[in-house]
């Protein structure tokens, strides 16, 4: 097939770069080493490679998983924006969109890695600062240094129930507990891109501006929280900044890079299992996570380079579109258990997030 294959379409096939997967094992829980719970994943970081052993009296397992990084219970925030993170943010510095999803079982840390600990009041970041508080300082102290020509903007929503409620948006009345909701629509533009109608974006204009909003954020979610519980292990949380920088122009024309960088806190992937064919009355209860099955089909279609990808099935994939066979640059950190009471989901967790490995984006800088 390649003899045949055209100079153009060569060409074509190298610009195309795979999605890039990660590992992140988290410790045993306080809870879990005292009550003596077996360890059935162990990490080697240099191998990237995940071994899972188990071996009960019904049961033998023994598997071996490769990824493109590996990050074992004793890797630090720091570490993992560091070796990462901080290159997808350089990516976008130059004018390319990029997408890092969290993917994993409700519990392995998919927002501590993402969002992290708590917040230290003035000055510095504290270690346990996950991966949107690090971008945000890595992408200002990045265009300072430059003295850059910049301007920044950052939306921040949920996806609950096929439901886009703007984390940013400040209510009209915050007193009463029944929220007047601003509807955010997904629409179509000319062009075929979505575009979500409603939706506020913020213009960001230093670090601490940026964590003021995502304080009134996290509250928001909050919120949502105690009058649904358990919420946030169904919903899915978008964080964008998208970032315009003049370039140095040498003659009279003037070039304007668009970097952006979607960071998304997916649903806990145990709602996809619960949420099959298995369990009716899930289903019947109106459970489904229709955006998280729908990321699962997207992925496999595009692994089996099927003729239909069933983008337009979901909110989620609507919007991130452009993540999965696109032109953005993505990432994927799954998040996992060590313990052998997770055994069974961390295996599905495994193969979905080696499986994706397959998937081929075609990156390209916007310029304007
Ligand atoms: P998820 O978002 O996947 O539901 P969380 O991020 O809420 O999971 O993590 C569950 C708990 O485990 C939290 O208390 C979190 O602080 C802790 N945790 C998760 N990952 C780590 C880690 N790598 N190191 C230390 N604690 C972690
Ligand atoms: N994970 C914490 C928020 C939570 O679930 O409440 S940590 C970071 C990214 C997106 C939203 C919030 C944060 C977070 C934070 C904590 C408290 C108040 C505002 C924001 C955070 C953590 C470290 C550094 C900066 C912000």
């Amino acid at each position: 097939r390649r003899r045949t294959d055209s100079f153009a379409s060569r060409l074509e096939r190298d610009k195309e770069v795979n999605v890039q997967v990660i590992l992140r094992c988290r410790p045993l829980t306080e809870e879990e080493q005292k009550s003596n719970v077996p360890r059935v994943i162990s990490c080697n970081e240099l191998r990237k490679e995940a071994n899972v052993l188990h071996s009960v009296a019904n049961k033998q397992v023994d598997r071996v998983f490769t990824f493109d990084k590996v990050f074992g219970p004793k890797a630090q925030q720091r570490s993992i924006y560091e070796q990462a993170i901080s290159p997808i943010v350089h990516e976008v510095l130059e004018g390319f969109s990029c997408t890092v999803f969290a993917y994993g079982q409700t519990g392995t840390g998919k927002t501590y890695t993402m969002e992290g600990g708590m917040r230290n009041k003035g000055g510095d970041l504290p270690a346990e600062a996950g991966v949107i508080p690090r971008a945000v300082r890595h992408i200002f102290e990045t265009l300072e240094a430059q003295n850059a020509d910049y301007n920044m903007k950052v939306t921040f929503l949920e996806l609950y129930n096929e439901e886009v409620t703007d984390l940013l948006a400040q209510d009209a009345s915050s007193d009463d507990n029944v929220k007047q909701k601003k509807p955010v629509s997904l629409m179509e533009d000319g062009k075929g891109c979505v575009v979500l109608r409603g939706l506020e974006e913020e213009v960001v204009y230093s670090a601490n501006d940026i964590y003021a909003l995502l304080e009134r954020g996290s509250s928001k979610r909050r919120t949502a929280d105690t009058l649904l519980n358990k919420r946030s292990s169904r919903s899915h949380s978008v964080f964008t900044i998208t970032v315009h920088i003049k370039e140095e122009s040498l003659g009279d024309e003037e070039l304007i890079k668009c970097g952006k960088l979607n960071l998304v806190d997916l649903a806990g992937s145990e709602n996809i299992l619960r949420s099959g064919s298995r369990d009716g009355r899930a289903r019947e209860a109106g459970e489904i996570n229709k955006s998280l099955l729908t990321l699962g089909r997207v992925i496999n279609a595009l692994v089996e380079h099927s003729s239909h990808i069933p983008y337009r099935d979901s909110k989620l994939t609507r919007l991130l579109r452009d993540s999965l066979g696109g032109k953005t640059k993505t990432c994927i950190i799954a998040t996992i258990s060590p313990s052998a009471h997770s055994l069974e989901e961390t295996l599905s967790t495994l193969d979905y997030a080696y499986r994706a490995k397959n998937i081929k984006n075609k990156p390209e800088a916007n310029q304007k």
